[in-house]
């Protein structure tokens, strides 16, 4: 009884530590838009992007300058798919290690992020005065240019070959799938209250 009381205590503690956001890259019909364009990640969650039809991208932007690469930011790298069933094998996962800093992020695909407004937010503030994604939104459909990162296809993230981050997903980069990661955390944690019990 106590023992299963501290396993529930654990397990849902483990999930809590290390959860994962799906973003979908592109609408219906080749659409430019991110899916959902915000969400709230805690430190050590990660979130995961997932690339439909036709031909999009993901790169960290500075709020400033919406279309053009954050020096050293994230970058997935071009990931055209055709299938409209279906999100391309590859997908792009990067990890949140700072909850407080707001990461902004557009396509760098053809006119994607200028004339398509295709931007997004993690952990940004959404609306009202300052840095919000309205406003960041608002600058991308004013730039004269969309620029593409000039790193390595995968930068500063994982791409993962196969969509499901569990057992079977091959990780290019050779990191821990989410699944792996959520175990890790839930592995550590039960650790530590088995230690304390004794
Ligand atoms: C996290 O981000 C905030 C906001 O940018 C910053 O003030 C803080 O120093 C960062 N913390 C770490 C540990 O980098
Ligand atoms: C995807 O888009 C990029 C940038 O617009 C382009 O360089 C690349 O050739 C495109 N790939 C395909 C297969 O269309
Ligand atoms: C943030 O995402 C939600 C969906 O999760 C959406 O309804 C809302 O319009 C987005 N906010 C902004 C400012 O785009
Ligand atoms: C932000 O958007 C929400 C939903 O559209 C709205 O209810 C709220 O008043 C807005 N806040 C500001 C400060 O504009
Ligand atoms: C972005 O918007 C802010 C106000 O929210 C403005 O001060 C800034 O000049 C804009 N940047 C661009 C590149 O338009
Ligand atoms: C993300 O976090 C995992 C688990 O800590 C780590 O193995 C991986 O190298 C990290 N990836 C990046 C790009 O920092
Ligand atoms: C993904 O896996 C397929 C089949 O195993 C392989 O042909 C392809 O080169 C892989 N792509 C990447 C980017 O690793
Ligand atoms: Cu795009």
């Amino acid at each position: 009884m106590h023992f299963s009381k501290t396993f529930a205590a654990a397990a849902l503690a483990g999930s809590a530590l290390a959860a994962d956001h799906t973003i979908r890259v592109g609408g219906d019909s080749g659409a430019t838009v991110f899916i959902p364009n915000n969400v709230t990640a805690a430190e050590g969650d990660t979130v995961t992007f997932h690339f439909w039809p036709k031909n999009h991208s993901v790169a960290q932007a500075s709020f400033a300058k919406p279309c053009e690469p954050l020096a050293n930011g994230f970058w997935s790298g071009f990931v055209p798919t055709t299938d409209t069933t279906m999100a391309a094998s590859l997908s792009y996962m990067i990890n949140i290690t700072n909850a407080s800093q707001p990461i902004w992020f557009y396509c760098a695909t053809g006119t994607h992020c200028n004339k398509g407004g295709m931007v997004g937010g993690i952990n940004v503030k959404l609306n009202g005065t300052g840095n919000t994604l309205e406003a960041f939104a608002a600058n991308a459909t004013k730039a004269s240019a969309n620029v593409a990162p000039t790193e390595t296809a995968g930068a500063k993230g994982m791409l993962m070959n196969g969509t499901m981050t569990g057992a079977g997903s091959t990780a290019t980069t050779g990191a821990a799938s989410t699944m792996e990661i959520s175990n890790m955390a839930f592995t550590g944690l039960f650790g530590m209250i088995a230690y304390a019990l004794l």
